[in-house]
């Protein structure tokens, strides 16, 4: 199969959560399934359904990974300070859904934050457009600093915990995922940055808005 799409993305790729025993790596790669109909738009507005089977081990939780190139980078100099997108409930639980950015490359993340205050998305929700603030001061660290992990992000996560804090607990969730973006405000200094490639998450939520736009979604 093919890496997901993810709102006309077509490089994303999206994994489970790390080991129980804390570590960064993949205990299972899951394909989420991209269900082609019955998104925010309706008939024929594809989505991604997460899963998750509570109880023990691999899927038990809903925390889902996001390397894909576009959203690895250094979100403060990009400016980004919120990421949006449209979810839907399609379990029996209340979420409690958070934002973790993380930084491993090699081996465990040396800094890792999560949103402080969970969206709370209530069981049957229906198509609801939810922001999650990531500026500095939205996020805790869990490893590290926060802005270590806004600095070098390499993964970003989705994940449900009713706590803040990570790893999360088992829960029996669908979750349908939309129309992810996010909003970057680049300060005057970091437009030199952007040029470079060094910061380039603005310049790839840019193109990806514009591919998304440019296809049928
Ligand atoms: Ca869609």
């Amino acid at each position: 199969m093919p890496p997901l799409t993810l709102c006309s993305s077509k490089s994303t790729t999206l994994r489970t959560a790390r080991r129980k025993d804390g570590s960064s790596a993949p205990d299972l790669l899951i394909q989420y399934p991209f269900v082609p109909s019955g998104g925010p738009a309706g008939v024929g507005d594809n989505y991604l359904l997460l899963t998750a089977l509570g109880g023990g081990g691999a899927g038990s939780r809903l925390a889902v990974i996001n390397g894909a190139p576009q959203w690895r980078g250094n979100y403060l100099a990009a400016g980004v300070t919120s990421i949006t997108m449209d979810v839907n409930n399609l379990g029996a639980s209340d979420l409690y859904l958070r934002l973790l950015f993380e930084d491993p490359m090699m081996g465990p993340p040396q800094n890792e934050a999560f949103t402080t205050n969970p969206v709370i998305l209530s069981a049957g929700s229906g198509w609801t457009s939810i922001t999650f603030l990531i500026a500095p001061g939205n996020l805790t660290a869990g490893t590290g600093s926060v802005n270590a992990a806004l600095t070098n992000a390499t993964l970003i996560r989705i994940f449900h915990s009713p706590a803040a804090g990570f790893p999360p607990p088992p829960v029996v969730a669908r979750l349908g995922v939309d129309n992810i973006s996010a909003t970057a405000v680049p300060e005057p200094a970091t437009m030199l940055l952007l040029g470079t490639g060094l910061a380039g998450v603005a310049a790839r939520v840019r193109k990806r808005r514009q591919a998304r736009q440019s296809e049928a979604d």
